[in-house]
């Protein structure tokens, strides 16, 4: 089935943020944002901009009625600056003007007079200066140390992992618009409506019942909404506020990729020990995650990043360590995956380190440490484990053995370009880690007519959870998916929302959507059971618009059903509540059951190199992927399709470069590479994991929006394998350069962009 969405998107009649029509007085707003990464905020000139064409008002720190604070976890981020700066792009001031052009040309006139302090932008440096968001995190099991001096083989190392740029196609914004009563309505592109109202709610002072937070959709969030969409917002209701006029601001490109966050940099030392036997029996890892200038989401990415820290592998003895270090770069936060790829990409590192230190291919040891049905992560849950399952179907299947003997052969016979191969398992909880955002509701009208209204706490941003919710609703009733449609999502009509995050939003909204579709039609058997003349409501079911009696249809059709009800006054309309049962976590400990279940797969990414020019294609991504009993396999493609492409994205080409001064010079789309058309993989294949295990999720499907993207960490590997190819292979005559066999293993530092292959390549 087509994502509902699929003809509006390809019409263009999608409605977005900006595609909302304008208010007449609506005022544009503009940020004023720091050129220094760190200094002393001496003074604000504002003077220029004030008497600036078209500019009504000029907002500082202490012109706020509210607080001035946008923190989430912790109260460490104001929204305006106002006695120092912590990053380049950090909002200072701003401007109201009567169009965007005129805004911006005023706040081009605001001049700030800032006495330098130092900068930092490296995580190792900030941690050694006690520079530290939170207190350090660990996760212990067993005895790693006692674990190495039993080892066979000891193999240290660092892993450097760059950040991400989000790159949503729509940029982030809000539109404000005064309401009766000093009320505002604020439309936002946002993935969490509720973190808006709470961070407007701080910033003006007022109360939640005030604030009406409405999402229609999102062009794509990526976890880049999760927390910082709320600035926007926050800056366009102080608008409102103090204008009470409507207020609108949606950022440029090179606005938004300047001020806001990305995924988390991070840098890691790693300690594997492996037995006789390539069972891995000790690991060791210390994180070094570069969080920027403010705390935002980043003890909770850190977290999943020690929840991840082993993947899909079985260690009895593990100790990691997670320190979230303050820099002044924009405060980094949600990426699809939060902190879990990463985790990943460090283990996967230390494998890769032993294979080839031990002369040996790295899916040999994968293989031997695969999680076992039962076995212990290190934070206490045991696993249901599909990792050698999915790994036996995804061989069984693409033949991995051929695949490798396939890149062998062309290898022998080629002298320029090499082929790679690398296997990538994945193993991702599902579930917030932080058990209390585990909820969501759903409200469900059915009308006299017989169609059917849903709205629930999720945000539709691409992944096609609307898609997914009007499936539950059309199922249960019975009907056709047009007779259902999903409504904006609106904390008028859905309260205390959870962000629509961790892969987990089909999943809690709709199990939600399903409680309470299934209350309405209990009420509608029971008017339907005289009518009918049924014996027992269990008698009865609903399928393609008619009332079924132990299977046959009757006469009864939905919508006189449903007037019937009406008019036997019985309640059309609900609004349930979920709670995802059983999970729990305490960090006194570090023990506990996070995850309702995980998502398990398995890919063989093959690549090849042009040892010439550093530039590489991938050839394939062929992955054997557990969606549980999938919902809507079309969409659940397109989520393997995107992640994928997204994670070697990551890993391959986007490189996010600060300056040592904090600034961005990868700051717009031609400094910053993203995939495109001609890069993406020449062949994905996707095998859907045949279990017939019952899961926690709804209709036994499983979440599927970010454990794809680790699949993209093998083109990192198979990229490497192709270059260690390349170097151990006989010089080539006349070359300008010698290629040689240092039998040194080359540094992981991602992304392997071209520039580094080539270094890489003809490095002795
Ligand atoms: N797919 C599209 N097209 N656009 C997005 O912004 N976000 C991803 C993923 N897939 C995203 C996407 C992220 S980070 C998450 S957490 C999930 O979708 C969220 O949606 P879900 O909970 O409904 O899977
Ligand atoms: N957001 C969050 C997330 O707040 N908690 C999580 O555990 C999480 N996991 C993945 C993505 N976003
Ligand atoms: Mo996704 S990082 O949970 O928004």
């Amino acid at each position: 089935m087509k994502n509902i969405d699929s003809k509006s998107h390809v019409r263009g009649e999608s409605v977005y943020l900006d595609d909302i029509p304008l208010i007449h007085g609506t005022l544009f707003a503009c940020v004023y944002d720091s050129p220094v990464a760190h200094g002393k905020l001496l003074n604000i000139d504002t003077s220029q901009a004030e008497i600036s064409e078209g500019v009504v008002k000029v907002i500082t720190a202490k012109d706020l009625f509210g607080e001035n604070q946008i923190g989430g976890i912790i109260p460490d981020e104001p929204l305006l600056a106002y006695d120092e700066v912590h990053f380049q792009g950090m909002p200072i001031a701003i401007v109201l003007a009567t169009s965007e052009d005129l805004a911006r040309k005023a706040a081009r006139k605001i001049t700030a007079e800032i006495e330098p302090l130092e900068i930092i932008t490296d995580p190792r440096v900030a941690a050694a200066k006690g520079e530290l968001i939170v207190p350090p995190k660990k996760f212990k099991m067993g005895d790693a140390d006692k674990a190495f001096a039993t080892c066979e083989h000891v193999f240290e190392g660092r892993a450097d992992i760059n950040g991400q740029e989000h790159l949503y196609i729509e940029t982030q914004g809000a539109y404000a618009v005064p309401t009766e009563n000093g009320g505002i309505k604020i439309y936002s592109s946002t993935q969490g409506p509720t973190a808006v109202q709470r961070a407007v709610c701080k910033v003006t002072g007022w109360p939640m019942h005030q604030i009406e937070v409405d999402v229609q959709r999102l062009g794509g969030g990526f976890g880049g909404k999760e927390d910082q969409a709320n600035a926007w917002a926050a800056i366009c209701a102080v608008g409102t506020q103090l204008t009470r006029r409507p207020v609108k601001y949606a950022l440029h490109r090179m606005e938004d990729m300047r001020m806001t966050g990305k995924r988390h940099p991070y840098s890691a030392d790693y300690k594997i020990g492996l037995n006789k036997d390539l069972k891995i029996i000790s690991y060791e890892a210390v994180f070094y995650q570069n969080a920027g200038a403010a705390c935002d989401l980043s003890p909770a990415v850190l977290e999943r990043t020690l929840f991840h820290c082993t993947n899909s592998y079985f260690v009895p003895n593990v100790t990691a360590t997670a320190y979230s270090c303050r820099t002044n770069l924009p405060p980094n936060t949600a990426f699809r995956g939060f902190g879990g790829p990463q985790g990943m990409f460090v283990i996967e590192s230390a494998i890769a380190h032993a294979a080839e230190k031990l002369g040996m291919s790295a899916s040999e040891i994968q293989a031997k440490n695969l999680l076992e049905n039962g076995d212990e992560f290190p934070y206490g849950q045991r696993t249901e484990s599909e990792a050698i399952t999915s790994w036996k179907q995804a061989d069984a299947k693409y033949d991995f053995a051929r695949l490798q003997r396939e890149a062998d052969e062309f290898n022998a016979a080629s002298r320029y370009f090499k082929k790679g191969v690398a296997l990538m398992p994945v193993c991702f909880g599902i579930s917030f880690t932080k058990t209390p955002m585990n909820q969501a509701r759903s409200l469900v009208h059915v009308y006299t007519d017989g169609s059917v209204a849903v709205s629930t706490g999720a945000v539709e941003m691409g992944q096609g959870v609307n898609t997914k919710i009007a499936q539950v609703a059309a199922k249960i009733f019975g009907l056709p998916m047009e007779k259902v449609r999903l409504h904006t999502t609106n904390t008028l009509r859905i309260a205390n929302t959870s962000p629509t995050a961790a892969s987990a939003a089909a999943d809690l909204n709709g199990q939600a959507t399903q409680m309470a579709c299934e209350t309405i039609r209990h009420r509608l058997f029971e008017v339907a059971k005289d009518l009918v003349e049924a014996e027992t409501v269990r008698d009865l079911s609903l399928e393609g618009g008619f009332v079924h009696r132990r299977g046959e249809r009757t006469s009864l059709d939905w919508q006189t059903l449903v007037m019937d009800a009406h008019l036997k006054r019985v309640n059309l309309s609900e609004h349930s509540h979920y709670a995802t049962p059983g999970i729990n976590f305490d960090w006194t400990t570090a023990k506990g059951h996070p995850f309702a279940y995980h998502v398990y797969g398995t890919a063989i990414v093959g690549v090849t190199v042009d040892c010439l020019r550093g530039r590489y294609e991938i050839d394939y991504v062929k992955c054997c992927h557990d969606f549980g009993s999938s919902m809507n396999t079309s969409v659940d493609n397109g989520q393997i399709e995107g992640g994928i492409v997204q994670g070697i994205g990551w890993m391959t080409m986007e490189e996010v470069v600060y300056d040592a001064a904090g600034k961005l010079r990868s700051n717009a789309l031609s400094t910053y590479k993203v995939p495109d058309i001609y890069s993406v993989p020449k062949e994905i294949a996707i095998l859907p994991l045949a279990t017939d295990r019952e899961n926690l999720a709804i209709f036994n499907s499983k979440a599927v929006g970010e454990p794809p993207l680790m699949y993209g960490i093998g083109a990192y590997f198979a990229i490497r394998n192709a270059v260690k190819e390349f170097k151990s292979s006989p010089p080539y005559e006349g070359g300008v350069a010698a290629a040689s066999a240092d039998g040194v293993v080359l540094s992981f530092d991602a992304p392997f962009t071209p520039e580094k292959v080539l270094m890489n390549l003809y490095k002795t």
